[in-house]
């Protein structure tokens, strides 16, 4: 089938089998223990959560369905053959398990476009937003506008049956991902290019109409785009933007709520507007030591971040111990087609910089760059110069992710989420200190 529903729809009951007998078979089985540590300290590690689309070990990063980056840039799709992937793919990955044929990756195209309207009281409300409102809230704010279109809601309201609540929910979430671009290019436009906003291009997609509708249409611009949409679009279930969305759909919120959940939790400056931070970061770099720092100035400037009691944006991670494969995929992205542009080389500079002085700190645990570190260039050699907006580029490709898990989630029936907390008090008690 080139049917991504139907396609959906065959991967359920094997889904539903498996999970039964983990529940059945295994139910008692330990993953994990818990300390005190884990549970003040941001319950780094402890496995508990299920998230089928995608799993992240810590020396070799992200696998999507099993696949790693490089894999997956073999494997996917391209616009044209041989071309970066479309993420359109990846989200056939994501929600189905299976690599689709070009010819299914397209049929997602065409069934995103036909969904890509975005209603004009949308664009009201983005414009009565008082000029300087960050792009992320821009984003968060549309979304919870759509949402009085959201078919769960209206579903769930008639007494759906629980068994059929996937279906709104697959409903709802291509909605929203076919919305997506043109969402994100408005609050470019009206944000940055005087409200002139430009239509879809019918011939495009989903990526490169995002670029095309930002204004942006060289091909080198939506093949970037392409690849950034498809390596951003999940990062297992325990990162900040993931488990938002997946918390409050847990309660059964609908798309619109949880992803507007997840997108706040993007926004915040550790996790997703940290592409932001690298690039004011990287431009303060520039502004005080020129354009061809050496490698002690650079070493000097670092320092002086960490002794201000900053993070050095773009570096470190959670759960990574490695550089990120996502870093790794855009830097060839940029050995390809930007060798020669001096701010991909002030990045490959504080490649060779930063991790060095991070472990001399003797506390970061993980030194290396992360995505956040690379996106920014890319987008600055096309000319997208903005960098307040960058986190939005980032959460319309998290949609795919996101989205796709959350109606797996609802398909397979996962309860109301609600961990236990504990007082000081009670963890004294607990290990017998009071
Ligand atoms: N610069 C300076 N200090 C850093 C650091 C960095 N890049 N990364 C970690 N540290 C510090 C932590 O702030 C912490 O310090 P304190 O003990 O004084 O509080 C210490 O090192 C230990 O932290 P950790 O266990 O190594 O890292 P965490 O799991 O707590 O946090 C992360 C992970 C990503 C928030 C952190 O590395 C960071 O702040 N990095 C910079 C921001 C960033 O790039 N975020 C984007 C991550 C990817 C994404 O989600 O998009």
């Amino acid at each position: 089938t080139t049917d991504l529903k139907a396609a959906f729809v065959e991967a359920i009951p094997p889904e539903m089998e498996r999970l039964k007998l983990l529940k059945k078979e295994h139910g008692a089985a330990v993953l994990g223990q818990v300390t005190v540590e884990q549970a003040v300290g941001g319950m780094r590690g402890i496995p508990a959560l299920l998230w089928e689309t995608s799993l992240l070990d810590p020396e070799e990063g992200i696998r999507f369905r099993g696949y790693s980056i490089p894999e997956l840039q073999e494997r996917l799709p391209g616009a044209s053959p041989g071309g970066e992937p479309l993420p359109e793919g990846m989200l056939w990955l994501l929600l189905t398990g299976q690599v689709p044929t070009a010819e299914q990756a397209h049929s997602v195209a065409d069934m995103l476009r036909e969904r890509s309207a975005v209603p004009a009281h949308v664009q009201q409300v983005l414009a009565a937003l008082p000029s300087g409102t960050h792009p992320m809230t821009q984003l968060c704010t549309a979304v919870l506008a759509l949402q009085s279109g959201s078919k769960f809601a209206a579903a769930y309201d008639q007494g759906v049956h629980k068994s059929k609540y996937w279906e709104p929910v697959y409903e709802d979430s291509m909605d929203l991902i076919a919305k997506l671009p043109g969402i994100a290019a408005a609050i470019y436009r009206n944000t940055y290019k005087g409200g002139k906003l430009v239509e879809a291009d019918p011939k495009l997609d989903w990526a490169a109409n995002l670029a095309h509708q930002m204004g942006y249409d060289s091909e080198g611009a939506q093949e970037m785009m392409r690849l950034y949409q498809t390596v951003h679009a999940d990062h297992e279930g325990g990162n900040v933007s993931a488990h938002a969305t997946h918390l409050v759909g847990s309660a059964l919120s609908d798309p619109y709520l949880s992803y507007a959940a997840g997108m706040a939790g993007l926004a915040g400056p550790l996790h997703g507007l940290a592409n932001q931070e690298t690039l004011r970061w990287v431009h303060g770099v520039q502004q005080e030591l020129g354009g061809t720092p050496t490698n002690e100035q650079l070493r000097d400037y670092v320092w002086a971040t960490l002794k201000a009691g900053k993070v050095v944006p773009g570096f470190g991670h959670a759960v990574l111990r490695k550089t990120d494969p996502r870093y790794t995929c855009l830097r060839g992205f940029a050995q390809r087609h930007m060798p020669d542009y001096p701010l991909f080389n002030l990045v490959s500079l504080l490649y060779e910089v930063v991790p060095d002085i991070l472990t001399q700190t003797g506390k970061v645990k993980n030194p290396w760059p992360n995505v956040d570190a690379h996106s920014g260039v890319l987008l600055q050699y096309y000319g997208i110069t903005e960098e307040r907006f960058y986190t939005v580029l980032f959460g319309v490709s998290r949609a795919l992710g996101v989205l796709s898990q959350g109606i797996w989630s609802r398909t397979l029936g996962l309860p109301i989420e609600r961990p236990k907390s504990l007082t000081i008090d009670a963890m004294l008690q607990h290990v017998g200190a009071n």
